[in-house]
């Protein structure tokens, strides 16, 4: 087992993975910008090191300086959290070639998922089911007219070095394809430096279900059920559930274990998250995230196990703590994100917190990193924490979000628990009737 763990990251994730070091008995180094030297994950770790001035390019993606302090605290492992290193597959390398883990899986495993062409080629390998659409690149307008006449309109066209829903565009019929194809080409050239892009057919309605998995980078790979994350804005996730109120019991397992044998056949170590789009009863493949995802509690909620112990676990060499048969799913889990930004137009909104009081009772979890009288520094994202709320049953599970949410207050600055307050009193939501377009059809209408 690691003896000192340096935590890459800031806010509410950098305790998330704080929480799991102490349990384990782990000494922690934290690393933090001059503008979060007054951060709760400072104050918490047993150690701190100011890497840099607030921009994230010049601190918490400052690789130099994050191997430096490694070396000056003699961390033996690196946690990255989520964003900003990651999925940085050269700093899963440099990690490697200094003798320091990585807690995550290989610098290979990540570039291959990097990059959307490979992936998806690897997961069709694999025998995960995946979009209809083009083997590889497609660079001519003559053979992206091909494929899409094969798959039928409406086709959408990808950056293959993009994801997250950067460098997208729709053609709806073949009088749209060359625009729609140069346009992708030049914003993914542009904006990644990588203009590849490729073809698929564009789903109208579906849901965005992901699987939890993890490899323990020996040839075993399990699966930790779905979240369903349609509910999105921009791209942003907003609301996240365990399970997906679309799935079955039997479909949970069919698709989990595809993805479990996945990554077991890949050799994959470490989490993973296998993203889906799902519509009419079927799943299809869209991208793979190598890293732990914001969204893991509520899988944590159904499951009760401590996924940030099981990546400690793996990275040093223990293993799995569970095989596929132990992992139960348990009622049912919802997680709010709130933002420090306008609940109706999502402009940040930076600031000092006067008050900060959060609910509690049966079935509820705040993960999140600030307090009464912090001050919200506004160089980084505004996700100042997440209300994650379990219930024996959806029905349950709601009820008690609506109380949570009366409790939550957060004074001085704006929020979106309001938009939470109104989500849990939809009738769409209520049954859980939504797609990955419900967000912003609403938002439209709400204006
Ligand atoms: C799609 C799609 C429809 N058809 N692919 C957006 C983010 C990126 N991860 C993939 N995305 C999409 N890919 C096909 N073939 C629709 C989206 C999409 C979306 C996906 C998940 C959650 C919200 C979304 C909002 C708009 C578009």
């Amino acid at each position: 087992m690691f003896q000192k763990i340096l935590i890459a990251n800031r806010g509410e994730i950098a305790l998330r993975v704080l929480r799991a070091c102490k349990e384990l008995g782990i000494q922690t180094v934290v690393v933090h910008s001059t503008a979060d030297a007054d951060a709760m994950h400072v104050r918490l770790a047993d150690e701190s090191v100011c890497i840099g001035p607030p921009p994230s390019r010049d601190s918490y993606l400052n690789v130099h300086q994050i191997v430096a302090a490694c070396e000056i605290t003699g961390a033996d492992a690196v946690h990255p959290g989520y964003g900003f290193l990651s999925e940085n597959a050269k700093f899963a390398d440099i990690l490697a070639a200094h003798n320091i883990t990585f807690i995550g899986p290989t610098g290979d495993h990540i570039r291959i998922m990097g990059d959307k062409i490979e992936a998806k080629r690897t997961a069709k390998r694999l025998g995960i089911p995946v979009v209809p659409g083009s083997d590889g690149a497609i660079s001519e307008e003559k053979e992206a007219k091909r494929v899409a006449a094969e798959i039928g309109y409406p086709v959408i066209i990808k950056a293959s070095a993009g994801g997250g829903g950067r460098g997208m565009k729709v053609a709806r019929s073949e009088a749209d394809l060359e625009i729609a194809l140069q346009t992708a080409k030049s914003e993914a050239g542009a904006a990644f430096g990588d203009d590849a892009v490729y073809i698929e057919k564009y789903l109208e309605k579906p849901r965005h279900i992901e699987l939890q998995v993890f490899g323990d980078g020996a040839g075993r790979g399990v699966h930790f059920g779905e979240r369903d994350c349609s509910l999105q804005r921009r791209h942003q996730k907003v609301w996240e559930e365990a399970n997906s109120p679309a799935l079955n019991a039997e479909e949970r397992a069919r698709i989990g274990g595809i993805c479990a044998k996945a990554v077991a056949d890949l050799g994959y170590s470490g989490a993973g998250t296998i993203e889906f789009l799902y519509e009419d009863g079927e799943f299809y493949f869209i991208e793979m995230n190598t890293r732990l995802q914001v969204e893991h509690p509520v899988t944590e909620a159904i499951t009760g196990i401590d996924l940030v112990h099981e990546q400690i676990r793996v990275a040093s060499g223990g293993g799995l703590s569970v095989r596929q048969e132990d992992i139960k799913f348990n009622g049912h889990a919802i997680e709010c994100r709130i933002n420090a930004e306008d609940p109706r137009t999502f402009t940040p909104s930076p600031g000092t917190i006067t008050h900060f009081h959060t609910p509690g009772g049966l079935g509820i979890r705040v993960d999140s990193g600030v307090y009464s009288g912090y001050k919200i520094p506004p160089y980084y994202d505004s996700l100042i924490g997440k209300l994650i709320v379990h219930g024996r049953n959806r029905v349950e599970c709601m009820m008690r979000l609506r109380r949570a949410l009366d409790e939550f207050v957060v004074d001085g600055i704006k929020t979106t628990l309001p938009l939470f307050r109104d989500l849990v009193g939809n009738p769409d939501i209520a049954n859980g009737d939504y797609d990955i377009h419900w967000l912003e059809k609403y938002l439209a209408k709400e204006e």
